[in-house]
């Protein structure tokens, strides 16, 4: 018999700092969209961050300020499931499982471990390396059937699936579903504004490199001002945009913001000169940001409001993982 999953959406986001354009876009934006078309979870992935060190108070903050973005932005904690990680204790007991399960040649493929490893790999903890098994572990405990990613996390969910064919295929189930990843829009990779070749990471060396939630009007048109661009006019159509990252970037960014597509912005700008384009992209992120960034503002002050929404979701996705864990020990075959 193969078994039939409810529709069911998981995705998070990691307080490994504050919130940049790109979560907002590549990942935030599409939660809010997903809201009301079927069942969603949405985590703030605390045990993710201290893969690499967090300070603990900051830690604190950054998870508040993440589900701050949430609400702000439009999550409503009556329509989706808003809690962080730590708080359900699943994650790490299936993630522990999934380590058995996943094999250390699929880990050794995982590009963003060689990426944030470096040429540091001896020196990196444990836990960034097995990282895309705990994520496996996030989104397979609530037999998630959808998962709305950036473009960087593509790769995780595809091992994501393979985790769950694998133990399916080893405990002779159909245990946990196939999951997809939905990766869509003009903005699933915001890059880095001094280099397009980098994607734009809360954790990137510099603050100029990225736009973060948080960041005032004035901020915001300075670094659109100072980012890297070629000195050439936007072109025609967006083929002529095809060796020219940086241009791409911001196009990609004004369309999103704008909700329409990169070649509709190109229709609009064609010939314009960054002297027009880029005032015109940083009046449209303030315009766009600054309601959600006055909100999250509001929220932070008020920690206690921010905790009892995150207990209040633990408790509710809470109740969706306990059975899918007792059922995977059952499957395993741990007595208890
Ligand atoms: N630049 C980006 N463009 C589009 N989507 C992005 N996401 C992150 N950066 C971009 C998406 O946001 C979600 C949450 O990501 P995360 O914070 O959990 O992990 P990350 O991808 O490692 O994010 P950062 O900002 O790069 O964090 P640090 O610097 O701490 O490692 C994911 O869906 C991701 O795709």
């Amino acid at each position: 018999m193969t078994n039939t999953f409810t529709p069911r959406v998981f995705s998070g986001i990691k307080p490994s700092g504050g919130l940049t354009l790109g979560n907002y876009l590549g990942a935030i934006k599409r939660f809010v969209g997903m809201q009301g078309e079927m069942e969603t979870i949405y985590c703030v992935v605390d045990l993710h961050a201290i893969t690499v060190w967090q300070d603990p108070a900051e830690l604190a903050n950054a998870t508040r300020e993440v589900a701050a973005g949430y609400l702000a932005a439009g999550l409503d904690p009556e329509k989706s499931i808003l809690f962080n990680q730590s708080q359900v204790s699943g994650h790490a007991e299936l993630a522990w499982i999934f380590n058995c399960v996943a094999r250390v040649g699929w880990m050794n493929r995982m590009t963003q471990f060689k990426d944030k490893a470096g040429s540091n790999a001896e020196k990196v903890s444990l836990g960034l390396y097995a990282y895309p098994s705990l994520m496996a572990a996030d989104i397979l405990l609530y037999h998630a059937t959808h998962v709305p990613v950036g473009e960087d996390q593509k790769q995780h969910v595809e091992l994501t699936r393979d985790i769950a064919q694998k133990f399916n295929h080893d405990f002779k189930s159909d245990f946990f579903p196939i999951t997809q990843p939905v990766i869509d829009g003009p903005a699933t990779r915001v890059m880095n504004l001094r280099d397009g070749s980098k994607k734009m990471s809360k954790s990137g060396e510099s603050d100029m490199e990225r736009i973060n939630m948080l960041d005032d009007a004035d901020k915001i048109a300075k670094k659109f001002k100072k980012a890297k661009t070629d000195p050439e006019p936007l072109p025609e159509t967006l083929e002529g945009l095809k060796d020219r990252p940086e241009a791409r970037n911001l196009v990609d960014i004004y369309a999103a913001l704008s909700d329409t597509y990169s070649d509709a912005v190109i229709s609009e700008f064609a010939g314009a000169g960054w002297g027009k384009f880029k005032p015109a992209l940083a009046d449209l992120a303030v315009d766009r940001l600054a309601p959600i960034s006055d909100e999250m503002r509001r929220l932070m002050d008020d920690k206690a409001e921010i905790d009892r929404i995150l207990k209040q979701g633990a408790d509710k996705a809470r109740a969706i993982a306990e059975p899918v864990l007792e059922k995977t020990y059952d499957l395993v075959g741990f007595l208890r």
